[in-house]
């Protein structure tokens, strides 16, 4: 450990501590732009400089260890005019019509210049000379130049956090830019749409594309059927825009907040989440059959998990070689889709064309997803419109709901059952937990006891995690599964999808069966989620879906009464040819 003072106040931290982290440890902030938890330290900001004395020039907080003796301000006049400069300049450079952009009230520049009442304009404002771009044209994200401060958070979260690289920087002084290969579109380049740069920019300049008053409109149309469900991971994330702290779970108060809203049907992804188990462990027991016991060399294995759309696209653009290991199950998201405007609709005497089919996800590729020309195999578009986390609280705050004294509600019937298993597959692993709970009682025909349930060795936020599941004594139909050990690999955040694709490609690794998320934490820390995003923000979401988890009555997805109902009545068995018609797909670049 070493000494410093911070302010006159003495601290003791561990040697290469930066000041910034000192100064948070005694509850002394430091304002930032460029710096995030997530990312590693750029420094190019200036915002947070610090004077540490006899030295002439400032130090920026997040760059600088401390080092024995030193003596620091945070706040001295040199440091507060200089930091009040750079916030001028970056304004001058700053779209800053506030008042009209999506981020207003959630903008970092918007609060440092309120913190730091910038009221005088020292410098020409640069934005009515230059020409800004404003694209458009993705599904999933709207990238506006104009508000951009080019902290570079963003090039950095799709570098390091997602080994995508979409977005770079280009050209330099006043010119330079963030811009992507050729500066064309993003719906045009590499993008997987996951909005990992939307929840990691400070600014407007990247954010959801929002589909709210196309849904308004919906749900006041009369003549329209109004769906709607709810994806696992938003239940423990839409809390925090709603005045709770990080980690609630609010299902009860989001089920009662949509029926206000006046959706005509709340009903939960975490019934496709359960269907989807039973297609894709079926499916992985059946190509096992494929390679271990009659031996065809056309049957594909490891099989990757096909529910995170950003993945999705990642295997498009990066190893199309493997698009044939995907799952052919649709994601829960489609699954529900195309099973609204069909079973449901036979279900409740409903036309399909006059049900509009809704869904909240924490995620915008969910958006990119729901678009794709395979999404409509219900005869329609099976997902009209994906709204965020983030857009959800939006149309509660406008509809004036109180959400804090919403009693609990539960969702309707029909699509709306669901069980432990798909909760968790908010949570990275979770999918895998989930199928692994099945497949072990399909295959041996044994009850997993419930103290058993929880899978821990597939659980955590370590980037990859490898699993062996030994099976033992199976029922007489997977005999040839006697004494095999499964070998199971979880990745989340696509930087890791990439460690376990390389392995894969190379012949380092023999998986059975991968899991793959393209966000870090899986959905719950979705491109879709409240703002801001961490390490500890995301730890304590993951904790609230296992709480969820064990408080459900039922906890595997084959025991699910409403699953085992749409076998009987529509579907027939997984991997059916109803099954195989709506619920499944194949993906070509
Ligand atoms: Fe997910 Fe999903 S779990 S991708 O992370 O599989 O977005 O929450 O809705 O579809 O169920 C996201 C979350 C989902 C889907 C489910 C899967």
């Amino acid at each position: 450990n070493i000494k410093i003072s911070i302010n006159g106040q003495g601290v003791e931290v561990k040697k290469d501590t930066s000041i910034l982290d000192a100064a948070r440890q005694i509850g002394v902030n430091i304002p930032t732009l460029c710096y995030h938890k997530d990312l590693c330290i750029a420094g190019n900001c200036r915002v947070c400089v610090v004077e540490v004395a006899g030295q002439k020039r400032l130090s920026p907080a997040c760059a600088t260890p401390c080092e024995e003796g030193m003596e620091i301000l945070t706040n001295s006049v040199k440091v507060r005019n200089s930091r009040k400069h750079i916030i001028e300049l970056l304004l001058s450079e700053h779209n800053a019509d506030c008042t009209r952009c999506y981020k207003n009230g959630n903008c970092e520049l918007q609060k440092l210049a309120s913190d730091y009442k910038i009221m005088t304009s020292d410098f020409i404002p640069l934005v009515p000379f230059k020409h800004y771009t404003i694209d458009m044209f993705s599904p999933s994200i709207i990238k506006d130049d104009s508000k951009c401060i080019r902290c570079q958070r963003c090039v950095r979260t799709c570098a390091e956090l997602q080994g995508v690289s979409a977005l770079s920087v280009a050209y330099k002084g006043d010119m330079m830019k963030i811009t992507t290969f050729f500066e064309k579109a993003m719906n045009e380049v590499n993008c997987t749409n996951c909005g990992q740069c939307v929840i990691h920019c400070p600014t407007g300049a990247l954010t959801e594309r929002n589909y709210i008053e196309e849904v308004w409109e919906a749900i006041t149309d009369p003549s329209k059927f109004v769906v709607v469900q709810t994806a696992p991971a938003v239940r423990v994330a839409l809390g925090e825009e709603l005045g709770f702290e990080v980690g609630t779970r609010i299902t009860g108060k989001m089920v009662a907040a949509l029926k206000r809203l006046g959706f005509d049907a709340v009903m939960d992804t975490d019934f496709t989440a359960d269907l989807t188990i039973m297609e894709e462990g079926t499916e992985l027991l059946t190509r096992l059959k494929g390679v271990l016991l009659d031996h065809d060399q056309n049957v594909k294995l490891p099989m990757a998990t096909s529910c995170s759309p950003g993945w999705i696209k990642y295997i498009e653009h990066m190893y199309p070689e493997y698009l044939g290991n995907l799952s052919t199950c649709k994601s829960p998201q489609q699954m529900f889709g195309a099973l609204a405007k069909t079973y449901y609709a036979r279900a409740r005497r409903l036309e399909p064309e006059n049900i509009v089919s809704v869904s909240v996800m924490p995620c915008t590729a969910k958006k990119f997803e729901a678009n794709r020309p395979e999404m409509h195999d219900s005869g329609y578009r099976d997902v009209d419109y994906v709204l965020t986390t983030r857009e959800l609280a939006i149309m509660i705050k406008q509809a004036g709901i109180d959400f804090m004294s919403l009693e609990d509600m539960s969702y309707d019937r029909l699509m709306g059952e669901s069980t432990g298993a798909g909760v968790i597959f908010g949570a990275t692993g979770g999918v895998m937990e989930a199928a692994l709970r099945t497949a072990y009682e399909l295959v041996t025909g044994r009850e997993v006891p419930f103290q058993n349930l929880n899978i821990l060795p597939v659980r955590g936020m370590e980037g990859v995690r490898e699993a062996t599941i030994r099976i033992d004594n199976p029922l007489k139909e997977w005999a040839f599964l006697d004494g095999v050990e499964l070998k199971c690999a979880i990745a989340h955040g696509l930087v890791n999808a990439k460690k376990v694709m390389d392995a894969v490609r190379s012949g380092e690794a023999n998986y059975h069966f991968i899991e793959v998320m393209a966000c870090p934490g899986g959905c719950l820390g979705g491109g879709g989620q409240p703002i801001p995003t961490s390490p500890e923000i995301r730890a304590k979401r993951a904790a609230a879906i296992y709480t969820e988890d064990e408080n459900m009555p039922i906890r595997k997805s084959h025991k699910n009464p409403e699953v085992i109902k749409i076998y009987e009545d529509f579907l027939g068995k997984p991997l059916g040819e109803k099954s195989h018609h709506l619920l499944h797909t194949s993906y070509t670049v």
